[in-house]
This record gives C-alpha cells, sequence and structure tokens, in this order.
C-alpha cells in the first residue's frame, strides 16, 4: 500500500533529517518516469561501450524503470554525500593528479573518491538512518536503500530529483558543491499527493528538496548538459580519449576502469597513460571549473570518514607491489581499494613504480 503525503511534508521531514546523517542533497522522483537518456544507455550498452564491466549487461530494463517489482509505482528518494569540496586549480595539473613524481603512492596516486572509508557502508547508513526516522512519521513505509551497487542509473535520477546536472565528464555536478559527491537512492512506497508540480514523468525539476537550491535552475531544469556550455576541458584533459564530444564515456578506455575493476594486464595499446595512477581516476573532475570554484567555497567539511587514508602513509609502493592477501586485507577491507583486490593492486603499484623510474631516469639524463 502507498503511503499519500505532499511534497512539502516530505521536503520538511528531509530538511529536519539529512543534516544529522551528513547527507548534503535529497531529492524525490515520482515514479514510474520516464528516463530521457533511456535510448542512449541501450546504445552505450550495444556499442560495447561497457568495456568489460559485465554487470552493467545484466537486467538493463531493470535500470531504466526502478520500482518495477512493485508495479513501477511509488518513489525514488535520491541523496548525494560529498567527499571532496571540489579540486583546487593546481590539481588541474595532471602531474598533480596521478602522474607526478611524488614521495607518497597515497595523496596523488589514489582517486579522492578512495582516500577514505567505504563509501558504500558510510552514506547506506546515512540514508537507513533517515528511513528509519521518516518511519516515525509513516510506520508503513516500505523502503529498499541502496548505493551503487543497485539497479538504477544513480547519476540520471539525481539530475531529475534536482540534485544537478550532468556534465561532458559524465558525472553529477551540482553547481555550489561541484561533483566529489556519492550517490545513493532509497525506492519506497510512498506516494506525492501533488506528484504533478515535478512535471510530466521524466522532466527534471528544478531544486532538490534538500540541500543548496542552484542558481541556474533554468539550465537544470531544461536541458542535459547545458551548464557545461562549450566548455570541453574534461573531454580534451583525458589521456586516454574516453570521453566522447557530445557526452558518454567508453569505459574500455577508461582509466578508472582498468585500475579499478579489471583483472590483468592493461591492454598498452588502450590505455597507454595510466602513468603514475594507481587507482580511479580524478583528470576530467580535477579540470571542471564546477570543482575549481567549489574548492574556493567556504564549504562545511565531508564526514571525516572520507579522509583517513593518510592512516596508510607509510606503505611504500614497493609494499604495495608485492602485497599478499593478508595484507591487503588487513590495510583495505573497509576502504574502496577492497574493490581491486590483491592481484589489482600488485599491477597497479608495478606501473606505478616502472613509470616513476622512468621519469627519474629522464630527470636524471
Ligand atoms: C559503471 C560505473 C563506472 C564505470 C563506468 C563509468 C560511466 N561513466 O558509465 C567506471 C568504472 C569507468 C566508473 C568510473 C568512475 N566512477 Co563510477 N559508477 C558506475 C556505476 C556503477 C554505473 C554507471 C552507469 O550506469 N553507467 C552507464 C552509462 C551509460 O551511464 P552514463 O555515463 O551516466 O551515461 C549517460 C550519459 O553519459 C549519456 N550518454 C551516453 N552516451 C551519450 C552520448 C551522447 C551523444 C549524449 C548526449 C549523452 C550520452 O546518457 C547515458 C544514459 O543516461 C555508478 C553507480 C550507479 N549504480 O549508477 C557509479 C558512479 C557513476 N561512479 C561514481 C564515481 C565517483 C566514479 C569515479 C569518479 C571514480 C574515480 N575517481 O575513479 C569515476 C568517474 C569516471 C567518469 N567520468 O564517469 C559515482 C558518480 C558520482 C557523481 N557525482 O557523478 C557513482 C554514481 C557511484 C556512486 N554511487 O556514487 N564508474
Ligand atoms: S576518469 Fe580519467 S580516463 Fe576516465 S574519462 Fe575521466 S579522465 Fe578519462
Ligand atoms: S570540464 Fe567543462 S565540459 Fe567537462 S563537465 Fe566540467 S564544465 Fe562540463
Amino acid at each position: 500500500m502507498g503511503i499519500m503525503v505532499t511534497v512539502d511534508e516530505l521536503k520538511a521531514r528531509l530538511r529536519e533529517l539529512c543534516p544529522a546523517e551528513g547527507i548534503d542533497l535529497a531529492g524525490a522522483v515520482p515514479l514510474p518516469c520516464r528516463l530521457p537518456l533511456a535510448g542512449k544507455f541501450r546504445s552505450w550498452l550495444a556499442d560495447g561501450r561497457h568495456g568489460g564491466l559485465e554487470y552493467m549487461l545484466r537486467d538493463p530494463e531493470t535500470r531504466l524503470q526502478p520500482g518495477l517489482n512493485q508495479g513501477g509505482n511509488g518513489t525514488l528518494l535520491v541523496f548525494a554525500q560529498g567527499y571532496t569540496r571540489g579540486w583546487p586549480l593546481h590539481d588541474t595539473d595532471p602531474s598533480a593528479t596521478g602522474r607526478g613524481d611524488l614521495q607518497s603512492p597515497w595523496t596523488a596516486g589514489v582517486a579522492r573518491y578512495a582516500r577514505g572509508r567505504d563509501y558504500h557502508d558510510i552514506l547506506l547508513k546515512a540514508i537507513k538512518g533517515v528511513l528509519r526516522d521518516l518511519r516515525s512519521s509513516w510506520p508503513d513505509l516500505v523502503a529498499h536503500a541502496s548505493c551503487d551497487t543497485g539497479p538504477y542509473l544513480e547519476r540520471e535520477y539525481a539530475w531529475l530529483a534536482g540534485l544537478g546536472f550532468l556534465g561532458k565528464n559524465t558525472c553529477l555536478i551540482h553547481e555550489k558543491l561541484g561533483s566529489g559527491l556519492f550517490l545513493g537512492v532509497a525506492l519506497t512506497n510512498l506516494e506525492l499527493e501533488d506528484a504533478a508540480v515535478f512535471g510530466p514523468g521524466g522532466r527534471p525539476r528544478a531544486e532538490p528538496l534538500y540541500g543548496v537550491v542552484p542558481r541556474h535552475r533554468r539550465q537544470v531544469e531544461t536541458a542535459y548538459l547545458s551548464a557545461c556550455g562549450r566548455c570541453t576541458r574534461c573531454i580534451d584533459a583525458c589521456p586516454t580519449g574516453a570521453l566522447g564530444p557530445d557526452g558518454g564515456l567508453d569505459a574500455g578506455a577508461c582509466i578508472s576502469n582498468w585500475t579499478i575493476e579489471q583483472r590483468g594486464e592493461v591492454p598498452v595499446d588502450r590505455v597507454k597513460e595510466t602513468g603514475g595512477i594507481l587507482f580511479g581516476c580524478d583528470i576530467c573532475q580535477a579540470v571542471c571549473p564546477w570543482n575549481n570554484r567549489a574548492a574556493g567555497r567556504d564549504l562545511p567539511p565531508v564526514v571525516a570518514e572520507y579522509d583517513t587514508l593518510s592512516e596508510h602513509d607509510q606503505v611504500g609502493l614497493a609494499d604495495l607491489a608485492a602485497i599478499d592477501a593478508r595484507e591487503f586485507r588487513r590495510l583495505f577491507r573497509h576502504t574502496p581499494l577492497w574493490r581491486c583486490h590483491p592481484e589489482g593492486m600488485r599491477r597497479n603499484a608495478a606501473r606505478v613504480l616502472a613509470f616513476r623510474t622512468a621519469q627519474g631516469s629522464q630527470e636524471g639524463k
């Protein structure tokens, strides 16, 4: 049974509950909804741009129709939690975003999203905290929360919920906070009485229910990619040409995919430039002006759990290139780095070592 609520009631509760859970933005998508970019997603799969990410092939239609198992009704709540407050301009030098000859393998070679505790745990706990408290208002609330791993195109729903716009780097970007945001969702049996204020299904909302309201509302509301304007910095900066000229990413060419998800040798012909990058890739976000501006703002800090990697500062690249399963577990069990398995970490560290050695011998000449 659906629970009838008004948008204002939901908004009031989210505004009360999200700050305590360290959530920056929250919004809602009334279901069923039509995803304006569904065709792009289907052709992305059909063209093989999922680059070996086989889980993306599993039941793709479910990603386009959340609520399928509940008859397609209800409301999808969407949440965003910051892990970094932008990237300062000096990070736009690729040598500072992972390819520099720095002392620590951590500060430069690991993408910022992975420099803390595992976001799947942290954000999911925060969302479940909000849902638990919502039950005090609506005891019959049914809700399934997920972060990253559920069958949702999270960025598209975040966009529809008014949390930001989709950039040419394919990330969800908030006008004030930038794109250093994790996303999570909760499929609920809430029924928004006045869902019509959201406009016809599939039309993005101009603002979130909780969080900073964007200034360029019309842009966010009406046009995908419009807030990028003529900027192409991310496309130009991507060392492997993984970003298409007008949106879309070829995961087979993306360093993030190769250093996190894929096992085995990195095919040199496809990904020549993993260089000094140990894990993940931030280049297309670090060059983004929305992130450079966010770094200059006086924003509240991100939750402390997203900034703990300095604990590993004593571990060197040579240690990582030879790491065994037990040590890998001890160091990384509850961090995003867990995802690459010891085998991936050894491979990545060996590549970075080789890269830095070659760089060093060139400088020595
Ligand atoms: C698979 C995946 C990846 C893959 C593929 C990335 C990708 N862009 O698809 C890899 C491993 C490469 C990856 C990398 C990263 N990821 Co990831 N990833 C996911 C995951 C699990 C699914 C994404 C997905 O559905 N991709 C399918 C494609 C088709 O979706 P899409 O790119 O959004 O495509 C749309 C548009 O590009 C557009 N489009 C496509 N082609 C075209 C063509 C034209 C002409 C046009 C106009 C439009 C267009 O339409 C598509 C459909 O709407 C999500 C979690 C989730 N469940 O959603 C996290 C997620 C997207 N990742 C996340 C993060 C943090 C990252 C990294 C930043 C990590 C890092 N530092 O290394 C990088 C960013 C790389 C990048 N520029 O996207 C966050 C993003 C948060 C944000 N603010 O956007 C998410 C949401 C996880 C989370 N819960 O927080 N990721
Ligand atoms: S994450 Fe790196 S490799 Fe992937 S699209 Fe962005 S800049 Fe290119
Ligand atoms: S770098 Fe430019 S084109 Fe790329 S996402 Fe940011 S604003 Fe858009």
